[in-house]
């Protein structure tokens, strides 16, 4: 089994997060600094600061165990050389691959992009390893997702229910889930895949639906916004909180030999569900109305339309439904999610409520 007690002995354990700058990474980064490693992290240059989501982390230090460290590296997943350069400095003995153009609806824009990123980035990362010849020191985890079942088989969708990805993006990761596998055959190496399905939180980006839900709901309730505009209402999503998922990745990464693992909460909901109980939580009731493009959400006990659906946030290709069984990682790791769909909706509206509150621009 797992050494996961809290005192285990953390000191010389030194990991590398592709994608710190992300939703995940920063929660990773949290997670890791908490438990005494020297975290190096990825980021990118932009021509505006891109660290809003880890700035705490260089500021606060009190948060750190003792040992610990933080340091960022500029790199790209589209840029084999600094790959290369930044393992030979930092020689980690945890590497966290979380950085993708991890946009769905997007990718049948930046197809060609997402597929460099995602996929071959992938490959680029595992061949820095090997160059560095780490490839027998170094954990890899892949970020790999629920994406790669798509059009749906079969649910609940388990390690074992086949593909069929939907999307470019989802394409491109399913390349990066398969090249993980080979590297690993091939030269025995410690690297695995975790699907992760649906996790969400106040850090997720503005433009995934969850996000969109409650930024605009919070900016109804402060009269800043009036109508939350949205594509398919029926899509179902299996949505965890991301500090949840982070810690599976890590348990990943503490097991003898690599395997890959579903991580999911069991219960799916629809995109109209996760409308309704934002609403609840500034005490208005939705009424649905209407179908197809010509749907509202009216809010009950008025005529104020406060749904509408825009066919502009529709996919060419959409997944319709994804439910997650993650009873491998609750048998092999001991993990099981601790937020649920109800208490994942009041953290991100309540966030989202005083994050208008000091800032109705955000
Ligand atoms: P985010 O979109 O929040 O973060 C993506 C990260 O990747 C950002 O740090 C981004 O940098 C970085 N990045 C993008 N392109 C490049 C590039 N070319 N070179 C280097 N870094 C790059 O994603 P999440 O944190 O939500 O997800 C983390 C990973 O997990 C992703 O790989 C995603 O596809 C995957 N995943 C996510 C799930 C979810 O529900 N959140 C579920 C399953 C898988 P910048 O900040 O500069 O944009
Ligand atoms: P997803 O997340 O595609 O599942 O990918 P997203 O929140 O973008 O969409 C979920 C569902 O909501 C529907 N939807 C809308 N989506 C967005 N973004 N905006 C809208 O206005 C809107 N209206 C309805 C979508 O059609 C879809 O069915 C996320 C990403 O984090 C991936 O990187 C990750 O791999 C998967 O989750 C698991």
């Amino acid at each position: 089994m797992l050494p996961l007690s809290a005192n285990e002995n953390t000191s010389g354990k030194i990991a590398l997060i592709t994608g710190i700058t992300g939703q995940d990474g920063s929660y990773l980064a949290e997670f890791l600094l908490k438990k005494g490693y020297q975290v190096h992290g990825i980021i990118r240059r932009s021509s505006s600061f891109n660290t809003h989501r880890i700035e705490h982390l260089y500021q606060n230090k009190f948060t750190h165990q003792e040992g610990a460290t933080f340091k960022l590296h500029y790199g790209d997943m589209t840029d084999s050389s600094c790959l290369v350069k930044i393992i030979a400095q930092v020689r980690p003995t945890e590497i966290y691959n979380l950085a993708a153009q991890s946009h769905v609806k997007i990718s049948f824009d930046l197809s060609e992009y997402t597929a460099e990123v995602d996929g071959v980035g992938t490959l680029r990362l595992l061949d820095a390893i090997r160059t560095c010849g780490l490839e027998k020191q170094v954990k890899f985890y892949q970020a790999s997702t629920s994406e790669l079942y798509g059009k749906v088989v079969e649910t609940p969708q388990t390690e074992k229910t086949p593909f069929y990805p939907r999307s470019p993006y989802a394409c491109a990761k399913m390349y990066g889930f398969w090249i993980v596998i080979n590297y690993r055959e091939a030269y025995d190496m410690f690297a695995c895949n975790g699907i992760l399905f649906n996790h969400e939180s106040p850090r997720r980006g503005e433009n995934f639906v969850t996000r969109k839900i409650t930024r605009t709901v919070a900016k109804i309730s402060l009269k800043q916004q009036e109508v939350l505009e949205l594509g398919n209402l029926d899509s179902k999503r299996d949505w965890g909180h991301a500090r949840d998922y982070v810690e599976a990745m890590w348990m990943m990464l503490q097991l003898e030999k690599p395997e890959d693992f579903v991580i999911a909460t069991g219960e799916t909901h629809s995109v109209r569900e996760f409308v309704e109980e934002s609403f609840k939580f500034i005490g208005k009731e939705i009424e649905w109305r209407g179908s197809g493009v010509d749907e509202v959400g009216v809010e009950k006990g008025t005529e104020i339309i406060r749904v509408k659906v825009n066919p502009k946030y529709f996919r060419p290709t959409e997944v319709d439904i994804l439910l997650g069984d993650a009873s491998k990682a609750k048998r092999v790791l001991g993990w099981s999610p601790k937020v649920n769909f109800d208490e994942l909706v009041k953290d991100m509206m309540a966030a989202d409520i005083e994050l208008m509150k000091k800032n109705p621009m955000a």
